[in-house]
C-alpha cells in the first residue's frame, strides 16, 4: 500500500499534526476525551456540535447497530455555551469547534464564543434529523452561503459540513465557497431508519436517524470526488473511514484531510494504527495523492 511522507499538514486554513481528524459527534463532548484522541495520534479533533441553547436531544433509543454501520438519532444534545469550560485540556492544540444554529445570526453568535480558543469552526449544516437545524437548512444553497458568510466575518478558518441527502451536493459546496468557506467537509450521515418487526414500530425514538460506518464509505468517496471537481477550496473527507487504505482512497478522490468517526467506537486506538500504517519518512508527498484519481 502507498505510504505518505510524514509531516505537518494545513487543510482549509487549519494546521494539523497529520491528515487524520476526529469527526464531530464521537468522543467530542469533553475536553478530556478530545485530549485523549489527540494523544492517540489524531492530527486534529472536532467537537460535538454546540448550539445556541442547551439541549437534551431526542428520546431514546438514540442508537442502533446494523450490518456495516450505525444509525443514530442523538438529536444534537449539547450544553451550549457551558461547553467552553471543557476546552482547557486541549488549549493550543488543533481543535475545531462544530457549531449549529437555525439562522446565519445564530451560527455567528455560537461561533463567536470560540474565537481565540480553537483553530477553526465547522458549520453543521447537515444533521439529517433535527427540525430547523442541520440539513433542514443545509439543503438550501442560499442558506449555506449566508450562514458561511456570517461566520466567516469573525475571521476564523471555517469548514462547512454538508449533507449527502440532496440530489446534487456540489450546489451546496459551491455555495459554501461563495460564502467564503476555507474547506468543505463531506459527508454527514445518510438519513435512514429500521423497524422492529417484534414491536411493529421504528427502532429509534425519533423514527429516523443518520447512517454512518463502512456502509456509507462509497457514498462519501463519490461526494468528495464530485466536490473536488466543482470547488476550488479543500475538501475534507468523512464517512465510513476505518483503515489506512480508506484514507488513501478518500485522498485520491480529492480529500486534503480525512475525518474518522464511527470506527473509533470499536477501536479507541484506531488513529494510532492508521497512522502507523499510513506514514513513512520516505513516503510519497501527499500532494501527489490528493485528487490523483481525476483524469
Ligand atoms: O446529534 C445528532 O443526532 C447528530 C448530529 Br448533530 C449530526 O450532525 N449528525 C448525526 O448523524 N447525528
Amino acid at each position: 500500500m502507498i505510504r505518505l511522507k510524514t509531516g505537518s499538514v494545513t487543510a482549509g486554513g487549519v494546521q494539523m499534526d497529520n491528515h487524520l481528524v476526529l469527526a464531530a459527534g464521537i468522543l467530542g463532548t469533553t475536553g478530556a476525551s478530545l485530549a485523549r484522541v489527540l494523544s492517540t495520534g489524531a492530527g486534529a479533533v472536532v467537537t460535538k456540535s454546540i448550539g445556541p441553547y442547551p439541549h437534551e436531544g431526542h428520546p431514546g433509543p438514540c442508537f442502533c447497530e446494523i450490518k456495516g454501520g450505525l444509525i443514530n438519532a442523538m438529536g444534537l444534545p449539547n450544553p451550549s455555551k457551558d461547553f467552553l469550560t471543557e476546552l482547557g485540556p486541549v488549549n493550543g492544540r488543533p481543535v475545531i469547534a462544530s457549531v449549529f444554529g437555525g439562522s446565519p445570526s445564530e451560527f455567528r453568535e455560537v461561533a463567536s464564543w470560540f474565537k481565540g480558543m480553537v483553530s477553526g469552526i465547522e458549520l453543521n449544516l447537515s444533521c439529517p434529523h433535527a427540525e430547523g437545524y442541520g440539513a433542514a437548512i443545509g439543503v438550501d444553497p442560499e442558506m449555506v452561503e449566508s450562514c458561511t458568510k456570517a461566520v466567516k466575518s469573525l475571521g476564523m478558518p471555517v469548514w462547512v459540513k454538508l449533507t449527502p441527502n440532496v440530489t446534487d451536493i456540489t450546489r451546496c459546496g459551491v455555495a459554501a465557497e461563495r460564502g467564503g468557506a476555507d474547506g468543505i467537509v463531506a459527508i454527514n450521515t445518510v438519513k435512514a431508519m429500521r423497524i422492529s418487526t417484534d414491536l411493529r414500530r421504528p427502532v429509534l425514538g425519533n423514527r429516523f436517524g443518520g447512517l454512518s460506518g463502512p456502509a456509507v464509505f462509497p457514498i462519501a468517496v463519490r461526494c468528495v470526488y464530485e466536490l473536488y471537481d466543482a470547488c476550488s477550496i479543500p475538501v475534507i473527507g468523512c464517512g465510513g473511514v476505518s483503515s489506512a487504505h480508506d484514507v488513501v482512497e478518500m485522498m485520491m478522490a480529492g480529500a486534503s484531510a480525512v475525518q474518522i468517526g464511527s470506527a473509533v467506537i470499536h477501536d479507541r486506538d484506531i488513529f494510532r494504527s492508521i497512522y502507523d500504517t499510513l506514514y513513512a519518512a520516505d513516503g510519497v508527498p501527499p500532494d501527489e495523492i490528493v485528487g490523483c484519481a481525476h483524469g
